[in-house]
């Protein structure tokens, strides 16, 4: 394997990479990587080494279905089309390319269209909380403080790493007013809050939402307090297998990002991501619209082309 495209795994595996969209991104460029520089001989052997580099970085973070969708759909194209379509390897390998540029400008067009639902939704002169680092929530964020809705962010600190860091310096560097507090102050400052806006790893068939550990909480608490509760998940976010009552993996985390040299005896759990029912979810913002939860499945089983009736 390039060792770029290892780069990318080990990168992705610290969060120097972090975010399913950025994650699924940065797959997406390492199969490109991969495939341009490969020396096979064979349209089988280029389709091996796409398999395995495939596999290498889907399980470079086990909760993304962003991540899997997006890397299963370059290795269904490679499987069904290049057998049909090319006749040399060179071929193949610029059929791989461009359909890694069809997906990656997808997304783009995906988010811009979620961005703007979302900026609508939000009320004019809101306070806002969200929670983790989500590129789809901060672009949300700054689009609505482009048309002018005068709103304000109260972003969650995010232990054990940090990531609403991440968040409150880039709505800091957009100009937006952003307040930084400790997880646990979540309750004591959503009596100023209008509505909440977090990202999504994974949706479940149920409607269900997984995200960074501590969304739940925070849905818990918003719904205390009568506050409505989003969720910005692109559909490629939704979990297909779900449907089948597989259920999606939760990631367990090193202990010493908790902890470094913790004492004997301490035991330290440092699961990365929490599950939030859908009834305690308004909705979902998407690239089609502001769903209800339990809508979502339909819609992102089509989208992902996945047949549930065979
Ligand atoms: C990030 C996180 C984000 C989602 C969505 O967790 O939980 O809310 O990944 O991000 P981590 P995006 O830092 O562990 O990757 O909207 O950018 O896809």
């Amino acid at each position: 394997m390039q060792k770029a495209v290892r780069r990318i795994i080990s990168d992705i595996k610290s969060l120097r990479i972090q975010g399913a969209r950025n994650i699924a991104r940065a797959a997406l460029r390492g199969i490109a990587l991969e495939i341009k520089a490969s020396k096979a001989r064979s349209l089988s052997a280029l389709y091996k080494e796409l398999q395995q580099t495939a596999v290498a970085l889907a399980s470079a973070r086990p909760t993304e279905p962003m991540l899997r969708n997006t890397i299963n759909d370059v290795s269904r194209f490679a499987f069904f089309q290049i057998k049909k379509d090319a006749k040399t390897v060179a071929q193949a390998k610029q059929l791989i390319v461009k359909k890694e540029e069809e997906l990656l400008k997808r997304m783009e067009d995906d988010v811009k269209r979620l961005t703007e639902y979302g900026a609508k939704l939000i009320p004019e002169g809101a306070t806002v909380m969200t929670y983790c680092h989500s590129s789809t929530v901060t672009g949300i964020l700054k689009r609505a403080h482009e048309i002018k809705k005068g709103i304000s962010i109260i972003a969650c600190e995010t232990r054990p790493l940090f990531q609403g860091r991440i968040t409150a310096h880039e709505l800091a560097e957009a100009n937006i007013p952003v307040r930084l507090i400790v997880d646990s102050a979540m309750n004591a400052f959503m009596k100023n809050v209008d509505i909440c806006i977090v990202g999504a790893d994974a949706v479940t068939s149920r409607g269900d939402l997984i995200n960074k550990i501590g969304t739940s909480t925070l849905a818990h608490i918003a719904r205390f307090h009568d506050v409505s509760f989003y969720s910005a998940a692109e559909l490629y976010k939704y979990s297909p297998l779900t449907v089948f009552g597989q259920l999606e993996r939760i990631e367990e985390r090193a202990p010493d990002e908790i902890w470094p040299r913790a004492p004997k005896g301490v035991v330290i759990s440092n699961p990365a991501f929490d599950a939030t029912a859908a009834r305690y979810i308004s909705g979902y913002i998407t690239e089609v619209g502001v769903l209800p939860p339990q809508s979502l499945f339909a819609i992102a089983t089509e989208k992902l082309g996945v047949k549930i009736y065979e």
